[in-house]
């Protein structure tokens, strides 16, 4: 039992470490690691099960600090309880190029750093996400090997938020009984105290979205012990509103935007450590203390090991595929899987379309790959990413494969990153393209972290037709390309899509889109070949040597290369046609290859029913693009091509136009 003097000490402890990080750093926000150290205290020394030695347990409790520029709270934290990625001197270079102290938490750059957070709201869709994944897991694994809270403390921005709406209300409905969302309550934001921009009853808003609500004193542990108690005995998710004060401690500060997110200066730390008794210089923690905070790191030691006993007893196929799954690697059955598939396109060489072709490859992968988990945002149908083996999921039955997200993209997103960072799960959702902008904060999130999550996007031009322009992408390929280590992919076939498919899944490390038509389309790729084409980013689909023309071209607009080529040739043009699936791939490619594959024909053009922002990479800035220059129009996608004059007939014409010229 830890007396209230201790816990006093081990939050003044955090309360000082994070105000003089600030302080060096000249920079961070004080005021919450302040306010929440009390909630943190109890948290992380009494009931939170983690090993700072085996920080990748993989039944260990998850911690998200969503309110990410309380990033202090977590580095604190994880120095103190003795996790070897983060020393004093870390601390002291708080956001120092290279330090893993960054600005926000940045999964990766120490263990314990379970998401990386700071866009505000987005750890909350994690967390729903990580408790997701354990729900299911422990369906599949039992408890045994599953059976772990997930936390998060969430601040009022978190709230405000329009994306903690669409996570809490999925994790309501789910009855995600082991999550636990502290919010730190103290009513101040930046621009001053909350009530200038809201006056929403929080507990209600989480009580109608069938949440179990809790409100303490965030400052008073006992109250904090027994709600964390309660909410572990709950069969919904819990909200625990914590009353805490912004800067707890500081004579001036404390209870004022002023303290939230600058240095608290001198005079004003001179007076914190007075009133609270901290005698202490500038990141010194004092012997008993720390003492008392590693021990509370060894705490779960026995945990642990109980439950790699348990791992070690398990059947031989459970153990061996448990680990597998959260080692992140694919089942041996996959590679030879699709390489049968891509075989048995080549002889049936299917007239589908490319959302179609994606849900005949997901067959497939699902039937031998166990661990994908997927989804869509109320447009099953459309999106074509739900097989024959997945089963939805319902707040009573959690064996299912496929989650109903709900008109919640956002929301949807940062569950998938959540799920795939707690591991053992390969989450993939649908949605169309141009609802891409919905998810398009935590799509950044999952390319900054180097998770896998796969983002099926259809309907993914003019060529979805009579919707119109509201639905109809066209900056969306460029605005996603414009992502680093994010994959984009927009195959021409079924081919190509199976081919994607095997690429999006090989990545351990990155996101992937894949772009998807809803108009049918032939397949192109005719030849079976048993290496992924799609893996070069870009290859010669049709080639030529010393051809005069050289037409780029993705998805749909595969096709008209094709169509265009051939009126080309009959007119004595030599023409080659490039397939790019990926841009980002083919820049992976060697200087040899891709100078090869631009090549120098007198006139290259790029087909895409997009706009042209990033294809001069292709074809120059004096090369022809056809495709789009502004919105789109609402009418039968074949008149929308003649219409916009995306055709073989006008980028012949382009290139005949332009040979003409030059002559
Ligand atoms: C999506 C997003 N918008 C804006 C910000 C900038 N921002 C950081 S903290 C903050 C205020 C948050 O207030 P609150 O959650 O109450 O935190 P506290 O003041 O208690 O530290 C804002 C607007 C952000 N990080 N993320």
């Amino acid at each position: 039992m830890i007396s209230r003097e201790k816990h006093d000490r081990m939050a003044n402890a955090i309360r000082f470490l994070s105000m003089d990080a600030v302080e060096k750093a000249k920079s961070g926000h004080p005021g919450l690691p302040m306010g929440a150290a009390d909630i943190a205290t109890v948290l992380f020394s009494r009931y939170l099960t983690f090993d700072p030695k085996k920080p990748d347990w993989p039944d260990r409790d998850r911690f998200v600090l969503s309110a990410g520029h309380g990033s202090m709270l977590i580095y604190s934290l994880l120095y103190l309880l003795g996790y070897d990625d983060i020393t004093l001197d870390d601390i002291k270079n708080f956001r120092q190029l290279g330090s893993p102290t960054a600005g926000h938490p940045e999964y990766g750059h120490a263990a314990g750093i379970e998401t990386t957070t700071g866009p505000l709201g987005q750890g909350i869709g994690n967390a729903v996400g990580m408790a997701m994944a354990e729900r299911k897991l422990a369906d599949e694994f039992g408890s045994d090997l599953v059976e772990h809270y997930t936390y998060a403390l969430a601040g009022d921005g978190c709230l405000m938020e329009g994306i903690s709406q669409e996570a809490i209300s999925l994790a309501g409905h789910l009855k995600l009984n082991k999550l636990i969302v502290f919010w730190d309550n103290n009513s101040i934001s930046i621009d001053g105290p909350v009530s200038l921009t809201d006056s929403t009853d929080q507990l209600a808003r989480f009580a109608a979205s069938g949440w179990n609500t809790l409100d303490i004193d965030g400052h008073d542990p006992d109250a904090i012990a027994q709600a964390i108690e309660a909410a572990q005995k709950s069969d919904r998710p819990t909200l625990i509103a914590a009353k805490t004060v912004i800067g707890f401690g500081a004579p001036n500060k404390a209870g004022t935007s002023g303290a939230h997110g600058s240095p608290l200066g001198d005079k004003e730390i001179v007076g914190t450590r007075k009133a609270l008794g901290w005698a202490e210089e500038p990141f010194v923690v004092p012997s008993d203390i720390l003492d008392a905070w590693r021990l509370a790191g060894l705490r779960s030691v026995k945990d642990r090991k109980a439950w790699e006993s348990r791992l070690a007893e398990a059947e031989n196929d459970v153990r061996l595929a448990f680990e597998r799954r959260m080692n992140g690697e694919l089942p041996g059955e996959f590679e030879p899987a699709i390489t049968a598939y891509k075989k048995k396109l080549a002889e049936d060489l299917p007239t589908v379309a490319t959302r179609k072709a994606s849900e005949m490859a997901l067959e497939v992968i699902n039937g031998v790959v166990p661990e994908t988990i997927g989804g869509s945002a109320d447009l099953t149908g459309s999106n074509n990413t739900r097989t024959s083996q997945t089963k939805a999921i319902t707040p009573d039955d959690f064996s299912g494969r496929y989650i109903h997200y709900g008109i919640r993209e956002h929301g949807m997103a940062a569950i998938m990153n959540g799920i795939a960072l707690h591991g053992g799960l390969i989450p993939y959702s649908g949605g169309f393209l141009i609802f891409s902008d919905y998810c398009r904060p935590s799509i950044r999130l999952a390319a900054l972290m180097g998770i896998r999550v796969i983002h099926v996007l259809t309907h993914d031009s003019i060529g979805l037709g009579e919707d119109g322009p509201t639905h109809q992408p066209v900056e969306h390929m460029a605005a996603l390309r414009a992502i680093p280590n994010l994959l984009m992919f927009r195959p021409a076939d079924a081919v190509e899509t199976a081919e994607c498919w095997e690429i999006a899944l090989e990545q351990a490390k990155r996101p992937s889109g894949i772009a998807l038509t809803r108009q049918n389309l032939p397949t192109v790729r005719t030849d079976f070949t048993e290496e992924n084409l799609c893996a070069y980013g870009a290859y010669d689909l049709v080639s030529a040597s010393d051809a005069e023309v050289t037409i780029f071209a993705t998805g749909s607009e595969i096709e008209i290369a094709l169509e265009a080529r051939q009126m080309l040739e009959a007119n004595g043009h030599t023409t080659r046609v490039v397939s790019v699936p990926c841009f980002e791939l083919f820049e992976e490619q060697s200087l040899e290859y891709k100078k090869a594959v631009i090549g120098d024909s007198r006139v290259k053009i790029a087909i895409e029913a997009g706009i042209r922002q990033g294809w001069d990479r292709f074809i120059g800035s004096d090369g022809l693009f056809i495709g789009m220059s502004g919105f789109g129009a609402s009418a039968p996608y074949k008149e929308l091509y003649e219409h916009f004059g995306i055709t073989a007939a006008a980028a012949v014409a382009a290139v005949e136009a332009r040979l003409h010229d030059e002559a």
